[in-house]
């Protein structure tokens, strides 16, 4: 009989010596870093961006700040990140190939889920200068179709009745610059690392909107000392698997339960507007810029938009990851028809950036076999998505004249998925979205009639601006994709939509 092996090691600052030399790693004295900046969200999308970036400099020895990360929802981050000190591993995946290196630049994590006390304690502290943040779309409690603070949502409900104890991002950033303001009153930049257009404008919305409720000079005070810049980001990074913590452990020999995986391209474009300092790193490849507005608008609208039209569309015909979906010839088809027909000419000019070949650039990222990014995953929340990825382009096409035959498609994709994936995947993968309530609400109400479905959901302002949901060319476009889409089987729907 064979004796059972020994357990693995875990990562931790004990094992940094001793790894493998094909991992990168920490060369800088850890033990020396100052944390001047926190970040809220410590999910796979950050360990794989901002924080590499960090480390960037670290490793550079270009500056020597060190991230607080803090959680303020699931997952715990004691059990993971922090007993391995901070340390995890971000693997570079592009087919067969894997690039492992350990990334130490958060230097300490902070779990505040069942209290906001926590987190308002590094919020609010001197040393803290900057707070960078992916709290996902819905984490700002803005109404996407016209980003202002929700009201009603149940989070700032609580928050405006407890606002020394909210529980909502903008109710702790609120809570966290009053005592700044009370305390050693130090500037500070609020930095949203979300995937939301002018998220620093929609920030600075969302707590202002809370601070000038406070009636003691905050509104003014955040308006005089706190920079929202917003920014651009990109790297496609999934949900860690267990199969991704057992490919650590398989290749090389220790346990990390924190483990990432990205694709090879990264970008990060920030606006130029701080208060006080911020970490250099337009000396890694980042960019500062006078306005994102472009960048944007080309991220969101072409990868994203495409994301969104694969999973949506995907998730439909039973393929599980997006590059199982572009895989297929008539998706990938249809995505490009659509980029290029009816996505790009909406686009501004975008320094450096040559409209097609971005195009194929972001069709060859999703083709990565690699890169297990589930359609589910990526259809989950669409309601928080369609806006910018679907919705906005739309708006430019329709205010030219122009068809938007093949837009309104995904934006049909959607409503199908939030409609039909809850009986189809069940417990498998249940629908999560605000709004996946209220969509089978009409559904049922409307017996699945697609013009009736349509002008159910068309009518959620706080997703389609009236101006929208009224537009009859709109209407009519994604109400017969969805007839389609709901009669037939989903890849002939797209077979004709491309011939119309
Ligand atoms: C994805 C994004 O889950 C999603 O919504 O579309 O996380 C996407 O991978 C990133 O924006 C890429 O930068």
């Amino acid at each position: 009989m064979r004796a059972a092996s020994p357990p693995l090691e875990t990562l931790g600052p004990e094992l940094l010596s001793r790894l493998p030399s094909a991992i990168q790693k920490p060369s800088y004295d850890r033990a020396a870093l100052a944390p001047g900046m926190a970040h809220l969200g410590v999910g796979a999308f950050h360990r794989c961006h901002q924080a590499e970036y960090t480390d960037d400099l670290l490793s550079h020895r270009l500056d020597a700040w060190g991230v607080v990360g803090i959680n303020i929802r699931p997952p715990r981050l004691a059990e993971t990140l922090g007993s391995q000190g901070g340390l995890y591993t971000r693997l570079i995946r592009q087919d067969n190939h894997v690039e492992p290196r350990v990334i130490g630049s958060i230097a300490r994590v902070v779990d505040s889920q069942d209290s906001a006390a926590p987190a308002l304690d590094v919020l609010s502290s001197p040393e803290i200068e900057l707070v960078t943040m992916t709290v996902t779309e819905k984490g700002y409690c803005h109404i996407p179709s016209s980003g202002a603070l929700d009201l009603d949502h149940p989070d700032i409900v609580h928050d405006l009745a407890n606002p020394t104890m909210p529980c909502s991002v903008p109710g702790i950033l609120a809570r966290a610059l009053e005592l700044r303001m009370a305390s050693h009153g130090r500037p500070a930049t609020l930095l949203s690392c979300d995937n939301i257009p002018t998220n620093g404008v929609i920030l600075e919305t969302v707590v202002q909107a809370l601070a000038s409720r406070r009636n003691n000079g905050l509104a003014d005070w955040i308006a005089g000392n706190v920079a929202f810049p917003s920014a651009m980001v990109d790297r496609i990074a999934p949900a860690t698997t267990p199969a991704d913590i057992e490919l650590v452990a398989r290749r090389f020999g220790y346990h990390d339960a924190a483990v990432v995986v990205g694709e090879p391209f990264r970008q990060w474009v920030i606006e130029q507007k701080f208060a006080g300092r911020v970490p250099r790193w337009d000396l890694v490849g980042a960019s500062f810029v006078g306005d994102v507005t472009p960048f944007e608008h080309l991220k969101m609208r072409v990868l994203n938009g495409a994301q969104t039209t694969l999973a949506t569309l995907g998730v439909l015909a039973g393929l599980e990851h997006t590059s199982d979906a572009i895989a297929d010839p008539l998706l990938a088809d249809f995505v490009r028809r659509m980029l290029v027909d009816e996505t790009l000419p909406t686009l501004m000019p975008v320094p450096g950036v040559a409209p097609l070949a971005y195009v194929e650039q972001c069709l060859g990222r999703l083709r990565n076999t690699a890169i297990r990014h589930r359609n589910h995953q990526i259809a989950t929340d669409g309601s928080q998505k369609i806006v910018q990825r679907l919705l906005n382009p739309i708006r430019d096409r329709l205010a030219k004249g122009e068809s938007i035959a093949l837009l309104s498609v995904p934006v049909a994709g959607w409503m199908a998925y939030l409609i039909q994936a809850s009986a189809r995947f069940g417990k498998r993968w249940p629908v999560s979205d605000p709004y996946a309530g209220k969509a089978a609400d009409i559904a049922e109400a409307t017996g699945r009639d697609p013009e009736a479905l349509v002008a159910g959901i068309l009518a959620i302002d706080t997703i389609f601006d009236p101006g929208l949901a009224a537009n009859r060319d709109f209407r009519r476009a994604v109400t017969s994709a969805l007839d389609r889409l709901l009669s037939d089987d989903p890849m002939a729907a797209v077979k004709r939509s491309l011939e119309q």
